[in-house]
């Protein structure tokens, strides 16, 4: 039988369900896309139930949508008898029994991925070729070529160049728009006492057979789901239909309450358009040229603050974690520079604490899949910091519990931002804080068994002594940093026996982590 030529395989992972791509303009019938469920996919971490539900939702609709565009589709799912479990050894078994000439993918966001599908594909005997993504607005290597020989990355000079090189918010050729780069000092403030805020914009999709199928094999999930309602978006259209919601109820209020906590508020005014971004059934471009779009059509009603805020998460933050993930890898994930070696509270997996801020943030993560940034940063961030964690066990976490969680972006912002185990490449200071943050930005102390106004003592904040006990440990590590030495200045001229009382309280509770 003559094998027909250019018969091509093109793989499409979980997070690369691009519509748009280059690869879906014409329909081939020489050409097969491949999407799989695997256990090497669902097992590296141990996964929200939602994250991996939403991935399988979405990547069955993807295929579906290639299949009603006449695209031919295999889709192994993950009980399918004849799935090998992994991206090698299901390719290797379809090109043999398919004859295919050629093998395709798209480059992968994450470095274990990556690395694997080139080791796999050099000893592939028929041709490969791995394209772009064509999601991101940079490069794998811009952001290490733009700072190459420096020895600081600063996000605000890479956000500059950025908003310069894709014009946005941008006159004049190369000023920006109102005069100034950032807007932030009109920011952040606490939610009033009074306010409402807008209810966040659940989908009810049904994802119980899905839900099903996962619970015949052994993986080993963490949280909860209601899986006849599943809220996040599983599509593109509801992808839309949540940015939509965002930019016209959300988006003038974005700025101000970026940084604000309350009990039993899980969004208030983010967008939760995370997921849909990272496994790009959104592309970060129409989600910045919508809000954009919005801004300019409701002058009157959205101020400006409120849209540059935004647009730098995306522009900004979003892509420089991308490129310091690609200029650093793979020793990045090695990185410790506190030498930190405790383990994570039990209660992190439960929720189970008597802190308010953590018991809501861990609860909500585990209700959500989602926590937003500032309870990722300044609540479970800052108390794993503070405890001494290993990145190692404060990364596993962050990448299983968070529906948006994937390494390039997850990394980052928690060994990196967080954990400043990178020693301050993404940071210029380690983000740490006492109970006066916390209760300044949230109402979560008003309901708290501790004190946030005790240091020492009977139900005395943890976050207190726990905040000048790391300053104290880190000195010789901190105490040049010019961003921290006025706090060191303070701990010196503090009388020793509260300087003594301080450490011995904190030593107390890490002493009893589990119990608090
Ligand atoms: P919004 O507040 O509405 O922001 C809009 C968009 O901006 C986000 O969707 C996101 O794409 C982008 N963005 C905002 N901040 C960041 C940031 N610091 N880095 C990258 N993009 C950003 N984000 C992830 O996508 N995946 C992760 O696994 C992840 N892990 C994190 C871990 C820690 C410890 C911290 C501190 C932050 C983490 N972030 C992560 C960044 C940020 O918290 C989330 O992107 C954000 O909470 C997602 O919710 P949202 O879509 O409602 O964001
Ligand atoms: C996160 C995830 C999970 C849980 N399961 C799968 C899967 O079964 N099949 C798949 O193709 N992708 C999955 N993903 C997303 C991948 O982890 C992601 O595509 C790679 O890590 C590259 O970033
Ligand atoms: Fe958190 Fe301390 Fe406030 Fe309680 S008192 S909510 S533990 S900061």
């Amino acid at each position: 039988m003559a094998i027909t030529k250019n018969k091509k395989l093109r793989l499409i992972l979980g997070d690369q369900l691009n519509i748009n791509h280059t690869w879906f303009k014409t329909v081939d019938e020489q050409v097969t896309y491949v999407l799989m469920e695997i256990q090497t996919e669902t097992d590296y971490a141990i996964h929200h139930i939602q994250k991996v539900l939403g991935i399988f939702a979405s990547m069955q609709e993807f295929a579906k949508t290639l299949q009603q565009q006449k695209h031919n589709v295999i889709y192994i799912k993950l009980n399918d008898k004849h799935n090998l479990q992994s991206f090698d050894k299901n390719c290797a078994v379809l090109i043999s029994k398919n004859n295919y000439t050629h093998f395709e993918y798209q480059l992968p966001d994450e470095y274990r991925v990556d690395k694997h599908l080139k080791q796999y594909t050099k000893s592939l005997k028929i041709s490969v070729n791995a394209v772009d993504t064509e999601h991101f607005y940079s490069t794998r290597n811009e952001l290490g070529n733009l700072f190459e020989g420096k020895k600081t990355y600063l996000m605000e000079t890479f956000y500059r160049y950025m908003r310069k090189k894709h014009n946005v918010l941008i006159i004049d050729g190369d000023k920006p728009l109102h005069g100034k780069w950032n807007f932030d000092e009109d920011n952040r403030q606490k939610l009033p006492k009074e306010h409402k805020p807008t209810a966040p914009y659940l989908f009810t999709n049904n994802v119980t057979e899905i839900e099903t199928e996962l619970k015949k094999v052994i993986i080993k999930t963490i949280g909860t789901v209601d899986s006849k309602k599943f809220l996040w978006p599983i599509n593109r259209e509801q992808s839309i239909q949540l940015l939509d919601f965002f930019v016209e109820n959300c988006l003038p209020l974005f700025g101000t309450f970026q940084d604000a906590m309350a009990p039993n508020e899980w969004s208030l005014y983010h967008s939760r358009l995370s997921f849909s971004m990272n496994i790009k059934l959104l592309s970060p471009q129409e989600v910045v040229n919508r809000a954009i779009a919005e801004y300019t059509k409701r002058p009157n009603e959205i101020e400006y603050n409120q849209l540059e805020g935004f647009v730098r998460q995306i522009i900004g933050w979003r892509e420089y974690m991308r490129g310091i993930y690609w200029h650093k890898m793979p020793e990045y994930a090695t990185l410790n520079y506190f030498d930190h070696t405790a383990k994570l509270p039990q209660w992190f997996w439960t929720g189970k604490t008597k802190m308010n801020c953590l018991k809501n943030a861990i609860t909500q993560s585990l209700q959500f899949a989602y926590a937003h940034h500032i309870q990722r940063l300044m609540i479970t961030g800052n108390f794993a910091l503070l405890a001494g964690v290993n990145p190692d066990e404060v990364d596993n976490w962050y990448l299983g519990i968070y529906i948006d969680a994937f390494e390039w972006v997850e990394i980052t912002n928690t060994r990196g931002m967080s954990q400043f185990a990178d020693g301050g490449i993404v940071g210029s200071k380690p983000y740490v804080s006492s109970a006066t943050y916390i209760n300044k930005m949230s109402s979560y102390c008003t309901g708290c068994y501790y004190n946030k106004a005790k240091k020492t003592g009977d139900k005395a904040c943890p976050f207190n002594s726990l905040y000048w006990n790391f300053y104290d440990k880190h000195e010789s590590k901190l105490s040049k940093n010019p961003r921290i030495g006025m706090m060191y200045n303070v701990w010196r001229k503090m009388a020793p026996n509260a300087k003594a009382e301080l450490l011995e309280q904190a030593d107390y509770y890490l002493k009893h982590i589990n119990e608090l």
